[in-house]
């Protein structure tokens, strides 16, 4: 075909999962309690009451769950490790128990020639530390880093592959700042931005265990979820206007993470409430990363306003959106999401570490699950990101959120994210037609 859409050669195409949502275990062998253990259990804080307790019993359905995943030619999967599972109260005494889990979980991906991607962090906080101040203080600090050191060390002779922490929104903001997440508290501004710091210099603490402990060839990068607005007319004032709203809305995070310091900018509008630094803390928090990972679902439209002023339009009552209310399919935000990260903060290796999209109804038909709705999402979105790929942003891989139906946070089991379909009771797993689709795609390399 002329015009094929094929990805570059060594294009990193993998899926993802993380820990809590899949393992279940949740206190087998010695796995802590995590503030998502405790938070699930608040009456009216999880559509159905679900709790993580069995979720997908990938715990002792790994091996399964890896033949599977070679028979659909994933070469490449993303998932994270439970701290509560490593060190049940956050610090103290290591539960070796854990260790031993994902050292067998690593050795069975290899053994079907499955490179892992490991996520230090998705959201699963110990709850001893939650009580003993969670991220408002430094003591989360103090407990990351030797978790962090003990993980790479006892796996980084296979690991190649380390993100630091996932989304740091949604474990900060949406967790602390009155959202829906755990442990689901509304603290001040000040505290906020205390947050926000605690999550930077815990990014930095992993960064330097994988430069200490991670061996030859070992990389890292965080994976954040920037607001990532769209322009709405490809003119060069609206994409201005766009990306000076991208911009603005990183400056607790990518910006510090870039710059080395927090901006003038943040400063001044933090005022009294900027945070706390201690000396070091910026050593820590700018130390070079080799890739950038961003979770990129949707975005909103932005145009340039009276002046250039950025104006963000709200959605019209039936923009068309999936199951969740917040997801507006909208493919161009993986042009512009990536492109932005690229111009704006000079990230020369991008990796998208999840895409995807949720679904509650998905019944099975003869053996079959027929998602041609999310087969044509990704394949749209995809079709975006291969133009930025032809603009010269550097975008090495893609990975589809998720493997398989999963725990989804707030909306319990209800919200269907997978290419593999769960029945949550028999846990049978039944690959979605997208499953197969996505295989040929990884397969041939191109939009098929
Ligand atoms: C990711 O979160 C997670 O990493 C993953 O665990 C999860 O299962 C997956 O995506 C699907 O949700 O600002 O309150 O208006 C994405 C979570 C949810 C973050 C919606 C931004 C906006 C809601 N996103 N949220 S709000």
């Amino acid at each position: 075909m002329k015009n094929d859409l094929r990805f570059p050669k060594n294009f990193v195409w993998g899926v993802a999962t993380a820990a809590p949502q899949i393992e279940g275990a949740a206190f087998e062998d010695g796995k802590g309690e995590s503030i998502w253990d405790r938070y699930s259990r608040v009456p009216g804080k999880v559509l159905n009451g679900d709790t993580l307790d069995v979720a997908c019993d990938h715990y002792h359905l790994y091996k399964h769950d890896f033949a599977l995943m070679r028979k659909l030619g994933v070469k490449h999967y993303r998932l994270s490790i439970a701290w509560p599972r490593v060190y049940p109260n956050g610090d103290g005494a290591v539960n070796p128990k854990g260790l031993e889990f994902y050292s067998r979980l690593i050795d069975a991906m290899l053994k079907e020639g499955i490179t892992p991607w490991v996520t230090l962090f998705h959201w699963d906080l110990p709850q001893s530390l939650e009580d003993r101040g969670g991220w408002r203080s430094r003591v989360v600090c103090d407990a990351f880093g030797p978790y962090a050191e003990a993980v790479v060390k006892a796996l980084g002779d296979r690991v190649k592959n380390w993100i630091t922490l996932n989304e740091v929104f949604c474990f900060t903001s949406l967790g602390y700042d009155g959202g829906d997440k755990a442990p689901g508290t509304k603290e001040t501004t000040k505290v906020m931005n205390q947050i926000y710091h605690h999550a930077i210099v815990c990014h930095g603490l992993a960064v330097r265990a994988v430069r200490q402990h991670g061996g030859k060839g070992a990389r890292v990068g965080i994976t954040d979820n920037p607001l990532c607005p769209i322009p709405v007319t490809e003119t060069p004032a609206d994409i201005a206007a766009a990306r000076k709203v991208y911009a603005g809305a990183s400056l607790r995070l990518l910006d510090p993470i870039h710059r080395g310091s927090y901006s003038p900018a943040y400063l001044k509008q933090a005022g009294a409430d900027r945070p706390e630094v201690r000396k070091g803390d910026f050593d820590l928090i700018s130390l070079p990363t080799d890739f950038l990972g961003l979770n990129i679902y949707t975005g909103p439209f932005v145009r340039a306003g009276k002046g250039g002023k950025p104006e963000t339009l709200p959605y019209p009552p039936d923009f068309p959106r999936t199951s969740c209310p917040w997801l507006y399919i909208t493919p161009q935000v993986l042009y512009w999401g990536t492109r932005f990260a690229h111009e704006v903060y000079g990230a020369k290796h991008i990796y998208i570490t999840e895409n995807g999209c949720g679904y509650d109804d998905e019944p099975l038909v003869d053996g079959e699950v027929h998602d041609l709705h999310r087969r044509d999402l990704v394949r749209n979105y995809l079709g975006e990101l291969h133009r930025a790929i032809g603009d010269g942003v550097p975008v090495r891989g893609y990975f589809l959120w998720s493997f398989m139906d999963n725990y989804e946070w707030q909306d319990g089991y209800t919200r269907r994210f997978g290419i593999i379909h769960v029945d949550f009771k028999t846990q049978k797993r039944t690959p979605k037609l997208s499953a197969k689709w996505y295989a040929q795609v990884m397969k041939e390399n191109r939009l098929v």
